[in-house]
């Protein structure tokens, strides 16, 4: 029987080892959680990192990371601490995260990164190779393994290839700027269906590769050599029902096991009943406009004073790539703007922003998800933004309004939000007013659309339809070209 294998480049599970003890932990990022109900449904398996470096795991340790990773349907490409620095924070987040995200000024090119990750990639195709039979499906994800797609044709063309990029794809301007592009695209061209989460994403490649390669491209079809790739946008989609039954679940949760955080926001809600809680969601990252959000959120204080006292910005940061040195200037950025914020405007019972550094388990999540009565999700750039969708399927009372950027992939599904401009502090500031203020009805009806949406097009019929497209893709004949 054939089978699907998902490739990224951490595995869905994250291991340790605590006091020589093995601990296995979910990871919290959008893909792993995105992809968790496909790969525990099928008969696939998921090749990626484990989070431990090969010098931390001894020829006996080796055994036990095997099993529990066996266990999980999971199998490991080793990587070392120099994989790590100069394939992962190196090539990966520090020249194509940055490059991708418009941070021009952010990309370092150091020709010793690109070494390590086309080695790094050429060790993620050999151990797909060790575990792949013709016939099977490998469904390649992300900006890390951009050079996978080749590397595996090379060596099998009976396999189906996909490929799906969930960061945004740069206009062709930026894209040359990089002195390896003709290595990438050569790279993401192995596959036979490469998705994006938006059409301009779409575009933005298509030109990429018009003018680059000496291709024929008719609409979103590529004749290369004898195959044709198909380029397609599949926006992402959530765990809809996942996160909606959690919200359902919460007044439960409240009885059996409260959370620091609920009895800190009873508290809150005891002293202050008129108080309006505005979430913000976010790995610590520059693409997420996380000082901006702060500034707008300072901006609108100022400019409607009357709020004061009355509306509290709930900000969590999860720790992230904290070894980069633009994440630490982010870092030392947010704390001071907090810090001057909390330091100009707080009183004795009131602290305008609660900012938490940290990572929190899931159903500490859903408690701020379901208690804020606006969730600000206002990235600079954003290839999708899953935190959008999640707080929209937690809205279980018909209330609850949604600030988005423009700037998140997410906006191009999502036209009942809010939808601001991120550097423009006015207009968020004024959107905070326009959602707190929102009448009743509004909201309902605003909800009722975008909760349609985003539970009829669910993760696993974003994978579905991947799958599918991918299938067809595998089946096309190339385009006849006159000689
Ligand atoms: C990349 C692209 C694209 C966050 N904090 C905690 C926690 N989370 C979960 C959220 C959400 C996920 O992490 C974050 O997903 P995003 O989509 O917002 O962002 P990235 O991690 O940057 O993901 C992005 C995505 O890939 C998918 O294609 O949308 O554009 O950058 O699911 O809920 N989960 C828990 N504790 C936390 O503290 N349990």
């Amino acid at each position: 029987m054939n089978k699907t294998i998902i490739v990224s480049n951490r595995l869905p599970v994250d291991l340790k080892f605590d006091d020589e003890k093995l601990v296995v932990k979910s990871s919290t990022g959008g893909l792993a959680t995105g992809m968790k109900s496909v790969h525990s449904e099928g008969n696939g398996i998921w090749i990626g990192w484990s989070g431990l470096a090969q010098e931390e795991v001894s020829e006996e340790l080796q055994v036990e990371v095997d099993e529990a990773l066996a266990k999980e349907k999971c199998i490991q490409v080793p990587l070392t601490n120099a994989d790590i620095d100069n394939y992962y924070h190196g090539f990966s987040n520090s020249a194509l995260w940055p490059l991708f995200h418009y941070f021009q000024a952010y990309t370092e090119f150091e020709w010793n990164h690109w070494k390590s990750y086309v080695e790094v990639n050429e060790k993620f195709a050999k151990v797909i190779l060790e575990h792949v039979n013709d016939g099977d499906t490998v469904w390649v994800h992300d900006y890390q393994l951009l050079l996978v797609p080749e590397l595996l044709r090379k060596s099998n063309p009976n396999i189906t290839i996909g490929f799906f990029l969930h960061i945004p794809y740069p206009s062709y301007e930026l894209f040359i700027t990089c002195p390896w592009r003709n290595e990438l695209l050569q790279g993401m061209l192995g596959a036979d269906l490469i998705g994006f989460h938006t059409y301009d994403y779409v575009r933005h490649f298509l030109s990429s590769v018009s003018r680059i390669k000496d291709v024929e491209i008719s609409f979103n079809e590529i004749s290369y050599g004898n195959r044709i790739i198909k380029v397609d946008s599949f926006p992402m989609g959530i765990d809809y029902n996942r996160y909606h039954d959690a919200a359902l679940e919460h007044d439960k949760y409240l009885e059996d096991s409260k959370s620091d955080f609920m009895k800190s926001l009873d508290f809150h809600n005891k002293s202050n009943e008129e108080s309006k809680l505005i979430l913000s969601i976010d790995r610590m990252d520059y693409t997420k406009g996380i000082p901006n959000r702060i500034k707008s959120f300072e901006y609108f204080l100022n400019k409607y004073p009357e709020y004061k006292e009355k509306v509290r910005l709930v900000m969590l940061a999860v720790p992230s790539r904290e070894n980069v040195p633009q994440y630490q200037k982010l870092k030392r950025e947010t704390d001071e703007l907090v810090g001057r914020i909390n330091g100009q405007l707080s009183t004795i019972s009131w602290t305008p922003v609660w900012y938490f550094y940290r990572s929190l388990p899931f159903h500490d999540l859903i408690d701020l998800y379901v208690s804020s009565d606006v969730a600000m999700v206002t990235p600079v750039r954003d290839g999708m933004n899953l935190v959008a969708k999640e707080y929209i399927a937690t809205r279980t009372k018909e209330n609850g309004v949604l600030i988005l950027s423009e700037m998140a992939g997410a906006a191009k599904e999502m036209h009942e939000a809010l939808i601001v401009n991120p550097n423009n502090f006015e207009q968020t500031a004024d959107a905070i007013k326009t959602a707190l203020e929102m009448p009743q009805e509004e909201q309902k009806e605003r909800l009722a659309a975008l909760q349609k949406r985003i539970s009829r097009y669910d993760v696993e019929r974003w994978a579905g339809e991947f799958l599918k497209a991918l299938e067809v893709a595998k089946n096309t004949e190339p385009i006849q070209v006159a000689k």
